[in-house]
């Protein structure tokens, strides 16, 4: 067993625990009654941090406890919740789990955004509630023909996308800081002017600060009373106030989220609206995703610890790391 320490931050799938557990010394913060104290007297022997999104933010108050931390492995490809950026500047490199989930989280968020424009919770919900013999057929729906979709973050997941929404017939245009010169769509800089011009947004960008409310009234109102938004990145891009009144007035024609603000909190407002499908941030949610994903995790911090270095570190904190 070596004596390289981890903390696991929050409860985390069995296959990180005990893949950690066989090689490591792992301590789970989330069963210690005093965490302070725990801290206080233990926190100089931790190397390793493990976290997921729900665990709470890994910011640099959470890691300055830490003097000797080494990696911070992140479950999740989006380390929104992580302060890669200290993490760099102070020696400590950050893992997180990219293209393991990439099929998935494109598979759900096409499936999001049918269910969406052909409202197919909504059906589900006619039958089961004996509408169709009480009430005659189902409403006739919008649909995806002749349509063209926007990307917000044309990136692993978003590329995914495009690939899917190209075999669906969709015409395709994307949003991102810089143009792709390999990618064939449209490439508009200006997000309110891409909303503009498609009927549908779909939002696959990272969150954290530099994209707070991106999506924001303008954009909103630019997609308009017709237009679908699809949220499948984080709460945070979108200004979610405002997407509820517009959604409301029938000023932003409908949403598909898999991804709120304060999760697991959903704005209550949204659930009397039929022009709405809400997702509990499910878009890698398959047992064999999650696997592939736990499993990097444990590899990078693995790895790590035998001094081979970390496998997938993120951008802010490139390896080998440079004081
Ligand atoms: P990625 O490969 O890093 O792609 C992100 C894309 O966003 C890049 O193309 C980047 O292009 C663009 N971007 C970054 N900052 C931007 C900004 N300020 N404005 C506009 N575009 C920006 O990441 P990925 O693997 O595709 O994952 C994307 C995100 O999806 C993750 O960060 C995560 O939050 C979310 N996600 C959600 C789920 C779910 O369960 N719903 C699952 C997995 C991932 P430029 O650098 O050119 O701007
Ligand atoms: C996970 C995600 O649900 O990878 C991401 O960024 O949002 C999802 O795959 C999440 O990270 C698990 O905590």
């Amino acid at each position: 067993m070596s004596e390289f320490e981890v903390l696991i931050t929050g409860p985390i799938m069995p296959l990180i625990r005990e893949g950690l557990e066989a090689r490591l010394k792992v301590h789970r913060l989330y069963e210690i009654a005093d965490k302070a104290a725990f801290i206080a007297s233990h926190g100089k022997a931790i190397r390793g941090l493990v976290g997921g999104s729900g665990h709470g933010k890994i910011d640099a108050a959470f890691m300055q406890q830490f003097p000797n931390l080494q990696i911070v492995g992140n479950f999740g490809v989006g380390y929104d919740g992580v302060d890669a950026k200290w993490a760099g500047e102070n020696g400590i490199v950050v893992t997180n789990t990219p293209d393991v989930l990439t099929d998935e989280v494109a598979d759900l968020a096409m499936g999001l955004l049918i269910s969406t424009v052909r409202r197919l919770p909504q059906a589900d919900r006619y039958v089961r509630e004996g509408k169709w013999v009480s009430a005659g057929n189902f409403p006739l729906t919008g649909s995806l023909r002749e349509k063209k979709m926007g990307i917000l973050g044309l990136g692993r997941i978003g590329a995914a996308i495009a690939k899917r929404a190209a075999a669906f017939g969709l015409a395709l245009a994307y949003h991102s800081r810089s143009p792709k010169p390999e990618v064939p769509y449209p490439y508009y800089a200006s997000l309110v002017d891409m909303a503009r011009d498609v009927d549908i947004l779909m939002v696959i960008a990272p969150g954290g600060e530099s994209t707070r409310g991106i999506v924001s009234r303008a954009v909103m109102e630019a997609l308009g009373p017709a237009g679908v938004l699809i949220n499948v990145a984080r709460g945070t891009l979108v200004d979610e106030p405002v997407m509820v009144e517009l959604l409301k007035s029938g000023k932003l024609g409908a949403a598909g989220l898999d991804v709120f603000e304060k999760e697991p909190a959903v704005p209550s407002e949204l659930f009397p609206l039929e022009n709405v499908v809400l997702l509990p941030h499910v878009g890698s949610a398959s047992h064999y995703t999650r696997n592939k994903m736990g499993q990097l995790v444990v590899d990078n911090v693995v790895s790590f610890s035998e001094g081979r270095g970390p496998l997938t570190p993120v951008p802010e904190t490139p390896w080998p790391l440079h004081k």
